[in-house]
C-alpha cells in the first residue's frame, strides 16, 4: 500500500494541471489523454517548430525506423488505425513525421503546444506542491504535475576530438540534420560512426555523385538486412483483418513485437543446424532474425552461434577479404549493442569510391582545417558527418536543470547512474513522471508499445490523484532502491553488460557504467506497473489535501510533504 498523509491546505493556483515537455510520440499521446480523456488543463512545450521529436530532428538521408510500420504506431484509436496506411514495410523518416502530423491534426493538439520553446529549468515548490517550469524565452509557468516526454535519444553526442572545431568544411550530426537537405555532389565526405544511424546514412551518401566517402569505424556492428518493400493493398488488408490480434500480441510480448521466438536455444545444435534455422529468417530480414532463439541474450553459446552466422554473411558480401575482416564484429556478442538493420550497407564497401578507416588500428589524432589526421595519414574532406550517437537515456533530462525537493538536482541524484521507481518517477521529485525514462523497457522495445503503456499509466495515476485530492505523490526511497537493484539484477543475468554500449552509458567517458534500460520484458514490466496502480500506488507516498473544492475547478490548496 501507498501511505497517505493528510495536511493542512492553503489556497494556491497553478497555471496548468500538467506541463509536458516534448512533442514526439510520447508527448502527443500524453497531451491527448490528459486533455481529452481527463479534462485537465495541459500545456506541452516543444523546442522544435513542429511535432515529431526524433523524427523531426533525424532527417538524414536513409533515416528509417527499424520497427515494422504496422506496429510502429499508436494503437489507442481505432479511427486512426483505419485511416492511416503505411506505404512500406519499414516507415521512412518522412512518413513517420507525416503520420505524427496527421495524428496531431486529427486530435487537434496544436493549440496546446508551445513550439520553438526550450525548457531551461524546472523546480518543485514544496509549499505549493507544484512545479515551476522556466523556458528560454524568459517565461515561467506552473503546474501541479510535470511530465517529461523527451525521448531516450534526443541529445546528440559529438566526441571531444582534439581540435574538433578546427575543420573548416561542412559538419553535420545525423541527429540534427538540416531540414533543407545537404548537397553531396563531387564532395569528399567522411562519416564517423557505424551505429544504426551510420549504417543507414553511409549507403545513401555512397549512392550520390560524390568524389569519395571514407567511413571511420571504431566498432564493427552486426547488421541484419531489413529487406524493406512497399506494402500493397493486399498486405494492408491482411494487416487490417488481423490488427487487433497483432497489436495485442505486440503489447503482450517481451520486446513489444508480435513475432514468435521459434526455438528455445541453439546450445545443443551444430553450426550446420543453426545455419538451416537462421537462413530463412535472414532472408525474411528485420528483427524477426534476432528473435529466432529465446536464449540469445542470456546464453553465450547460442549467441556465439548466431554471431558467427552474421559474420559469415558479412564475409560473403564484402569482396575484399581484408575489408571484410575489418567489418566483422569480434569483440562483442550480437545484440548486446543495439542491433541495426541495413539496406546495402555491406555492399557499399564493394564500391570504388568508398573506403574504410579502422580507428582502432589508426586512431584519429585530431581534426585539422582540411579534414582528419589519423596516426598514419591526413585525410582531406569537404564534409564530415558525425554519426556518433547520443547522450542517451539521461542526457536530455539532465540538461533541463530539474530540481526536486530541497533544491536537489536530478544531476546530483543521478551522479552514479539513474535511480527511479519503475522508470517512471524518482524519490525527491514529487509529481514528476517520465515517459520511457531510464530503468523502463523503452529502447529495448518497439517504442510505441512502451510509450502507450507509460502514457496510459501516468494518465490513470494523475486522474486518480486529482479525483482523490492527492496534492503530492512521490516514490519512497526504499521502493526506488528495490527497483534499481532489480534492474541491475535482471541485467546481470544477460549478456548486455559484456559490451561497451550506450545501453551501459559506455559511449560517454564521464558517465557512470550502468545498464540504463529495463530488460525484464515489456509484458512483465506492464504487469508490474499495473499491480502497483491496483494496490493504490504501492511504493508511493501520497499527500492528501484537505479541501472541499472541486479539484478540476478552483485549485485546491497545498500541502507540506513529509521529510525522508
Ligand atoms: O549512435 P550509436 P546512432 N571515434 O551510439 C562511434 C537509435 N536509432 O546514432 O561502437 C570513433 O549507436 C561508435 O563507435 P563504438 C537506435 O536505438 C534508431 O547510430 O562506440 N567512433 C558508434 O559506431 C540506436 O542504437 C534508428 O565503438 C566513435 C557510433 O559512433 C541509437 O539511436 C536509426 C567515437 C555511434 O553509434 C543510436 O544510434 C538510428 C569516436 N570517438 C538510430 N565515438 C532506427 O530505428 C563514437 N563513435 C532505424
Amino acid at each position: 500500500m501507498s501511505s497517505v498523509t493528510e495536511v493542512n491546505t492553503t489556497e494556491y493556483e497553478a497555471d496548468y494541471d500538467v506541463v509536458i515537455v516534448g512533442a514526439g510520440f510520447s508527448g502527443l499521446y500524453q497531451l491527448h489523454r490528459l486533455r481529452d480523456e481527463l479534462g485537465l488543463s495541459v500545456k506541452l512545450i516543444e523546442k522544435a517548430d513542429d511535432v515529431g521529436g526524433t523524427w523531426y530532428w533525424n532527417q538524414y538521408p536513409g533515416a528509417q525506423c527499424d520497427s515494422e510500420s504496422h506496429i510502429y504506431c499508436y494503437s489507442f484509436n481505432e479511427d486512426i488505425l483505419e485511416e492511416w496506411q503505411w506505404s512500406e514495410r519499414y516507415p521512412s523518416q518522412p512518413e513517420v513525421l507525416e503520420y505524427l502530423r496527421f495524428v496531431t491534426d486529427r486530435l487537434d493538439l496544436r493549440e496546446n503546444i508551445e513550439f520553438d520553446t526550450a525548457v531551461t529549468g524546472a523546480s518543485f515548490d514544496e509549499t505549493g506542491s507544484q512545479w515551476t517550469i522556466s523556458t528560454d524565452d524568459g517565461s515561467e509557468i506552473s503546474s501541479q504535475f510535470f511530465v517529461t516526454a523527451v525521448g531516450c535519444l534526443s541529445e546528440p553526442w559529438v566526441p571531444d576530438f582534439n581540435k574538433r572545431d578546427s575543420f573548416e568544411g561542412e559538419s553535420y550530426h545525423t541527429g540534427r540534420w538540416p531540414h533543407d537537405g545537404v548537397e553531396f555532389t563531387d564532395k569528399r565526405i567522411a562519416v564517423i560512426g557505424t551505429g544504426a544511424s551510420g549504417i543507414q546514412v553511409i549507403p545513401e551518401v555512397a549512392k550520390e555523385d560524390i568524389e569519395h566517402l571514407t567511413v571511420f569505424q571504431r566498432t564493427p556492428n552486426y547488421a541484419v538486412p531489413a529487406r524493406d518493400r512497399p506494402l500493397d493493398d493486399g498486405d494492408w488488408s491482411e494487416i487490417q483483418d488481423n490488427y487487433d490480434r497483432i497489436l495485442r500480441n505486440a503489447h503482450e510480448s517481451g520486446f513489444g513485437m508480435p513475432f514468435e521466438t521459434a526455438y528455445p536455444t541453439a546450445e545443443d545444435l551444430s553450426m550446420e543446424e543453426v545455419r538451416e534455422i537462421l537462413e530463412p529468417r535472414w532472408q525474411e530480414g528485420g528483427f524477426r532474425f534476432m528473435l529466432t532463439f529465446e536464449d540469445l541474450i542470456i546464453n553465450p553459446e547460442t549467441n556465439e552461434k548466431v554471431s558467427e552466422f552474421v559474420r559469415e554473411q558479412i564475409r560473403e558480401t564484402v569482396d575484399d577479404s581484408e575489408m571484410a575482416e575489418k567489418l566483422v564484429p569480434k569483440g562483442h556478442y550480437y545484440a548486446t549493442k543495439r542491433p541495426p538493420l541495413h539496406t546495402n550497407y555491406y555492399q557499399t564497401f564493394n564500391e570504388d569510391q568508398v573506403s574504410l578507416v579502422d580507428v582502432t588500428e589508426t586512431p584519429i589524432e585530431r581534426m585539422i582545417t582540411s579534414g582528419i589526421q589519423t596516426t598514419d595519414a591526413i585525410h582531406e574532406f569537404d564534409m564530415i558527418i558525425y554519426a556518433t550517437g547520443f547522450d542517451a537515456m539521461t542526457g536530455t533530462l539532465l540538461n533541463m536543470d530539474i530540481q526536486g525537493r530541497n533544491g536537489l538536482t536530478l544531476e546530483e541524484k543521478w551522479e552514479d547512474g539513474p535511480q527511479t521507481y519503475l522508470g517512471l518517477s524518482a524519490h525527491g521529485f514529487p509529481n514528476m513522471f517520465t515517459v520511457t525514462g531510464p530503468q523502463s523497457p523503452s529502447v529495448l522495445s518497439n517504442m510505441p508499445v512502451s510509450i502507450e503503456q507509460h502514457v496510459e499509466w501516468i494518465s490513470d495515476a494523475i486522474g486518480h490523484f486529482v479525483d482523490n485530492d492527492i496534492s503530492a505523490v512521490e516514490p519512497r526511497k526504499e521502493a526506488e532502491e528495490a527497483w534499481t537493484a532489480h534492474n541491475t539484477e535482471v541485467a546481470e543475468q544477460t549478456l548486455y553488460p559484456t559490451a561497451d554500449s550506450w545501453y551501459m552509458n559506455e559511449n560517454i567517458e564521464d558517465k557512470p557504467t550502468v545498464f540504463t534500460p529495463y530488460i525484464g520484458g515489456v509484458d512483465v514490466y506492464h504487469q508490474t506497473i499495473q499491480e502497483v496502480a491496483e494496490k493504490e500506488y504501492e511504493g508511493f507516498d501520497l499527500t492528501e489535501s484537505i479541501t472541499d473544492l472541486d479539484p478540476r475547478g478552483d485549485r485546491p490548496a497545498l500541502s507540506v510533504m513529509e521529510g525522508d
